[in-house]
This record gives structure tokens, sequence and C-alpha cells, in this order.
């Protein structure tokens, strides 16, 4: 059974889509938090931008936590080295206080335009404030930050509570409505554990028998994630649990990896589903462990250093751009997994 792919499809007055080769009808109206937004060419992939040569960035990145964040750094530093913009490029290691440091480094080396993907949502003001009064336009990529719209010149990233609303109806289709489910969220306090938990619960409110009997945060990796779901077989709520939900697939692994230690077949005694879409997530739904992944697109380095190009040319970008996401389960993981980029 081929699932249809969700597009997120934004009208005129929501952004824009960014093409992630999904491909897939439009669908509703995204539960995005930004009906102002206005629309721009769609420009993934485009080729190299004249003004890109020489074009001062400097990125500051969360770390190295996933497969989904290690794809997205090479999508961004393999883009600037194909454009030949001179890329200032740091890894906070999940550390907002390092984010910080590298864009005031950024904003005192006078680069001409500064992206970041931030760790978590709130904190971001004040460094923010001084990149303005530098005269820097800044891109927020990947996750939210919690900032007034005079701050940051465009967002580029998914729609997180739509990736959370994707899985939880996946979920009401494949068990009936009736469950009992371990959560697996992210970084506490970021965008995308926030929004996917919000999404979740909506799409899940629908059914009264799917109830979240844990939630705990894994912390986007795939060694937390297994710690906490071998703590949670051990515990008397955990053998209740036959669902487990992780707000990403590294956590879905390590989760996988705890429920094989006990004997238990991941993906068919505990149903797992997860999101990213990352190559390591269709080859287990491809070995029948993990049962869905909601694709989230880490390739977001040609629309960065478009957007990077734009600004220093000093036009005037949508708030903001979502990035089109799919969902795939085991049906078509197969087919798919030759398919994927990341
Ligand atoms: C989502 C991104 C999240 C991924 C995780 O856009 O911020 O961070 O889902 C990554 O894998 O760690």
């Amino acid at each position: 059974m081929k699932i249809d792919r969700f597009a997120v499809s934004l009208f005129a007055t929501c952004g824009i889509l960014l093409s992630s080769g999904c491909g897939g009808p439009a669908a509703d109206k995204p539960a995005g938090d930004k009906p102002t937004d206005t629309p721009a060419p769609t420009t993934a992939g485009t080729t190299a931008n004249a003004g890109a040569k020489g074009l001062k960035l400097g990125f500051a990145q969360v770390g190295a936590e996933s497969g989904w964040r290690t794809a997205n750094t090479e999508s961004i530093k393999s883009e600037c080295e194909k454009q030949g913009v001179d890329l200032k490029f740091s890894d906070a290691q999940q550390k907002q206080e390092n984010q910080i440091k590298a864009i005031r480094s950024f904003i005192a080396q006078g680069v001409d335009v500064i992206a970041f993907s931030p760790v978590v949502e709130t904190g971001w003001a004040p460094v923010l404030q001084e990149a303005k009064r530098a005269h820097i336009p800044v891109i927020v990529s990947d996750r939210r930050a919690d900032v007034p719209d005079d701050l940051y010149a465009t967002f580029i990233g998914s729609d997180f509570i739509k990736e959370g609303e994707m899985a939880g109806e996946w979920l009401v289709k494949k068990t009936g409505g009736t469950a009992n489910i371990a959560e697996l969220t992210g970084t506490p306090g970021s965008a995308p554990a926030n929004d996917r938990a919000k999404g979740f619960r909506t799409a899940i409110g629908k059914a009264a028998g799917l109830k979240i009997v844990f939630s705990q945060t894994g912390e986007f990796t795939r060694t937390k994630g297994k710690e906490v779901m071998e703590a949670l077989l051990k515990s008397p709520v955990g053998n209740t649990v036959n669902v487990v939900f992780a707000h990403n697939d590294d956590m879905a692994l390590g989760a996988i990896q705890a429920i094989e230690a006990t004997g238990k077949k991941p993906g068919k005694d505990i149903v797992v589903l997860s999101i990213d879409g990352i190559k390591d997530g269709f080859k287990a739904m491809v070995d029948g462990k993990l049962n869905c992944s909601v694709e989230c697109n880490p390739l977001l380095g040609p629309n960065i250093i478009d957007a990077a190009v734009q600004l220093k040319a000093g036009k005037t970008l949508p708030k903001r751009t979502v990035v089109q996401d799919g969902i795939f389960d085991q049906s078509v993981a197969a087919k798919e997994l030759p398919n994927r980029k990341y």
C-alpha cells in the first residue's frame, strides 16, 4: 500500500514550499503559525548564484547529534564549496552559549550574512539585536527562534507541527485507535520537540484509546534513546507499552536496540514510529523493525545560500519558507530507499 505523501501546501498568505523531491499533491494548509507569510519563488537546488562567490556566511550549527544533523551540515558545507561561498562554520555541541558566542564572533568578523539553527526556541533576542545593530541579516534555519520578526530576515525549515500530526494520523490508522504509547522527545525547549509533541497530541486526541503512558527526552541521540528505553522496559509501565513514538529516527533506532535486547520484536510486538526519514531509518523499515518515518528534509544548503545571496543584494524575503515533507512506512521503504539522498 503506497501511503500518500503529504505536501505542506502553503497558500499565498502562508509562505512557500521548498522542493525536497517528494512531489505529491498539495495537501491542506499547514498548522504553521505565520499566516502573514508571503510567497517567493521556490529556489531549491538552483544552479550557482552569481553573487555567491566570495560571500562571507557565518553558520552556527546545533551540533552533530544525529544522522539528520550530519546531513544538514553536509548540505550546507558542500553547497558553499560548490558556489564559492566563504563559510565560517561552528558546531555548538548542542549548547546555546556556544551558538551565541559563534554569532558574536561572526559579527566581529564582519560577515555578510549570519545563519543558524537555534538549539532551543528562546534566549536569542540580545545577540540578534547585536547583529541588527551591525546591519548583518540573519537567516533562521531548520528550528524556529522565538524572537520578534524584525530580528531575522527569513526562516527556512519544516513544519514540525504538521510532522507530528502526520505521525499521529498514521498511528490512529495503524492501531485502530487503541494503544499505550511511550514518547521519546527531542531536546527540551527546541522547536521540533515542542511542535512535534503538539501536532502528535492533536492527531491522536481524536482516538480516546490512544494513551501516552510515558514521555521522556532522548535528546535526539541514539545513545540516549536506547538508555531511556532500556530503563522503561524494566519498569511496570514498560510492560504496558505497545507503541514507541520517537521525535527522531536516531532515538527510535536506539529504542529498537533496547527492545531487541529484551527478546521482544520491534516493529511487531511494539510498533515504532519516528520522524526524519534518514537512510538508517529506511533500512530499519526494510528490516521490519521501524514501522513508519515522517520525512524532515535536512538538505537546506541550496536554499540558505540562495537566501544569503538575495539578502546581501538587499532583497526582502518572505518571513517563512517551509520545506515539503513526506511520510513513509514499511510498504514503500524498500522501493524508496535507493532514492534517499541522506
Ligand atoms: C529537525 C531537526 C532535528 C531532527 C533531529 O529539523 O532540528 O534535530 O529531527 C536533529 O534529528 O537532531
